[in-house]
């Protein structure tokens, strides 16, 4: 009998193995500019397939529920050292499937069901899981809100302070998925703790930055520090957690057994060998890079005639107000699409937009940065957006920044070496 299970993937499911080549040449040919999106090494991918898919660890190193975890263990506690040292943090918990079970796992340590939380409002760049009404967050807790001041788009910390007095919270959130502003991680600590409440630092964008002392650290001021691990972390796609010791076991058991069950053993070997590749003096020099990009990015597409949220950037962030020139964001997220440039429609401040149309989109540097761009290939970029954007309806435009976006990708290959006879482009 033939053995099925060591065909290639192109031999046993050729459907699959079709959407892969192509969404490997989408990747390579586009240009990507979400800016919660990056591209892994080969390494990180490599860890990621790996037959670590096949094992089930339930809890911790030296303490599992399951026999053969000898390297189970060996990944695990070296993710964990890695981690630690990444963020000079006490207690580390690199289980989280995602940055929404990091998060859950931190309000169930953090607070009792009903209770006060403050967090950022999703339209002024927080996020889901801050306390958005859908969401578990603003489901199982009492939400009060605080966001931006009007004049110039940034924390208002005098509100966020004026609301903790008042409302008293168990726990206050902060971190943002679309913020394009330095956070003052020790002032809302200070906030928080003033009211005897814990604080959370959700920090899954900037978390390269953090890492690399290129942002300020909430990690030595906030009770719980959370990330996603694969935006500008670039690392699989996962959650961490990291906290003071005090809330070391409590964390530990609200997330397994509390909310998750056996953990993702290749993508903790996924996210050990990104953290590797994050203490490594180059990953600094790229985070100083997206961060010269992404202010590159942002002045010259304001200088193209777009009001940009806050007036710039001081991360791998912004958000272009498209409205103020006529057009939604989805207007814009999908005209740019046509012309292989990907970013995501968002609501800006004070919107006046519904979500799903919203005034503006966001626009982020990583990803490209990881390809090997710099300012020249930004204020080209800019060009591009600008051309389509001016002309939204015009397909003869957005055919022609198509080609200049074909043009540019090709001299930043990605991924080529996967690139095999695959059976559609982005055409
Ligand atoms: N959805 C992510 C983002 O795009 O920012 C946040 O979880």
């Amino acid at each position: 009998m033939q053995n099925n299970h060591s065909r290639s993937l192109a031999e046993a499911d050729p459907e699959i193995y079709a959407a892969i080549q192509n969404e490997t040449r989408r990747q390579n040919e586009g240009l990507e500019l979400i800016a919660s999106e990056n591209f892994v090494s080969e390494a990180v991918l490599e860890a990621a397939g790996s037959v670590f898919t096949n094992k089930y660890a339930e809890g911790y190193p030296g303490k599992r529920y399951y026999g053969g975890c000898e390297f189970t263990d060996v990944v695990e506690s070296l993710a964990i050292q890695r981690a630690k040292d990444l963020f000079s943090a006490e207690h580390v918990n690199v289980q989280p499937h995602s940055g929404s079970q990091a998060n859950m796992a931190v309000y169930l340590t953090a607070c009792q069901h009903g209770d006060t939380v403050l967090g950022m409002d999703l339209s002024h760049g927080g996020h889901l899981t801050h306390g958005h009404p859908l969401n578990f967050s603003g489901k199982s807790y009492k939400v009060v809100a605080y966001g931006v001041r009007r004049e110039d788009e940034t924390i208002d910390y005098e509100q966020m302070e004026r609301l903790a007095n008042e409302h008293k919270p168990k726990l206050v959130v902060c971190g943002a998925s679309a913020y394009s502003r330095v956070i003052d991680f020790e002032r809302i600590a200070a906030i928080a703790h003033s009211v005897g409440a814990l604080v959370m630092a959700d920090i899954a964008h900037i978390a390269g930055m953090v890492a690399t002392g290129l942002h300020p650290s909430p990690v030595p001021h906030c009770d719980f520090v959370t990330t996603t691990t694969h935006k500008t972390l670039r690392g699989p796609r996962a959650g961490l957690i990291m906290c003071k010791e005090q809330f070391a076991k409590d964390l530990d058991r609200n997330l397994f057994p509390g909310i998750q069950g056996g953990p993702l053993v290749h993508i903790i070997a996924a996210k050990a060998v990104s953290f590797k590749e994050a203490l490594q003096p180059e990953f600094k020099t790229y985070q100083q890079q997206i961060l010269k990009n992404a202010k590159a990015l942002a002045e010259a597409i304001g200088d193209a005639g777009f009001r940009i949220v806050s007036g710039g950037t001081d991360n791998h962030v912004f958000l272009v107000d498209v409205f103020s020139k006529g057009i939604t964001g989805r207007e814009a997220e999908k005209a740019l699409e046509a012309a292989i440039i990907t970013v995501n429609k968002n609501a800006i401040p004070f919107d006046t937009n519904p979500p799903m149309k919203a005034s503006g989109v966001r626009i982020g540097a990583p990803a490209v940065t990881t390809r090997g761009m710099g300012e020249a290939e930004m204020k080209q970029i800019a060009r591009m957006i600008a051309d389509v954007l001016q002309a939204p309806e015009d397909d003869s435009v957005r055919q022609r920044v198509k080609t200049q976006v074909k043009e540019l990708t090709a001299r930043f290959p990605l991924y080529a070496n996967r690139l095999q006879g695959a059976t559609a482009s982005a055409d």
